[in-house]
């Protein structure tokens, strides 16, 4: 069964970050790449797509259906980011109303770029693509994470095979640790232990270890 962690292509890669909806530019940098339809590349090249395909841009659905269609032949992996995250969670953030099939409301500055509104096809494709995504991607020479290889979490992604159960889990153990009459583990997000090493240059946070709880 395939886990959240899972084998990154071996050969010549291109790695592409966050395009939120950004269509356009998406063909574009794909044809100056070389890439042809579904991702087919003259010298076996091939792409990953680092998550964060949808919000923001003017239209996500298609980010997906060409991300998706890549990745069906065989040509491209693509990670899951938080904005993939957000709608398998069916959570309502700014600059994901489109999936709703909202306008978004004005934002701080003004009008957000007009954004094409998901129907219920293409809902249930974005969620069918989105929902499986893996959250890591390694080979020997490569690791690859949408925002932070976190080793003890990466561990636990790599025995999980469903990253809305493992948010969930997750989430249900952060709020017990933010929850003031559970001080015991409550306390260590306020003032984490002194003998962690290296607190601020490791990660922004990790689990406590028993003896630290
Ligand atoms: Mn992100």
């Amino acid at each position: 069964m395939q886990t959240l962690v899972q084998s990154l292509f071996d050969g010549p890669l291109d790695i592409v970050g966050d395009i939120h909806g950004e269509i356009d530019a998406l063909r574009n940098l794909l044809n100056h790449l070389g890439y042809g339809d579904n991702g087919v590349h003259p010298d076996g090249q091939r792409l990953v797509f680092l998550g964060d395909l949808i919000d923001r841009g003017p239209d996500s659905p298609a980010v997906v259906e060409l991300v998706a269609g890549c990745v069906k032949a065989g040509n491209a992996q693509c990670l899951m980011g938080n904005h993939e995250l957000n709608i398998v969670r069916n959570e309502r953030k700014h600059g994901n109303h489109w999936f709703f099939g909202e306008p978004e409301a004005l934002a701080k500055g003004g009008p957000i770029t007009p954004q094409r509104l998901a129907d219920e096809g293409d809902t249930q494709r974005i969620l069918g693509f989105c929902r499986p995504l893996p959250l890591a991607l390694e080979r020997a020479d490569l690791r690859i994470v949408h925002a932070c290889w976190q080793p003890d979490m990466l561990a636990i992604a790599s025995r999980s095979v469903d990253a809305l159960t493992l948010y969930q889990d997750y989430r249900d153990q952060i709020e017990v640790r933010l929850t003031p009459s559970r001080t015991k583990l409550s306390g260590w997000w306020t003032s984490p232990p002194k003998s962690v090493p290296n607190w601020r240059g490791r990660s922004r946070w990790r689990r406590p270890r028993p003896s630290e709880r």
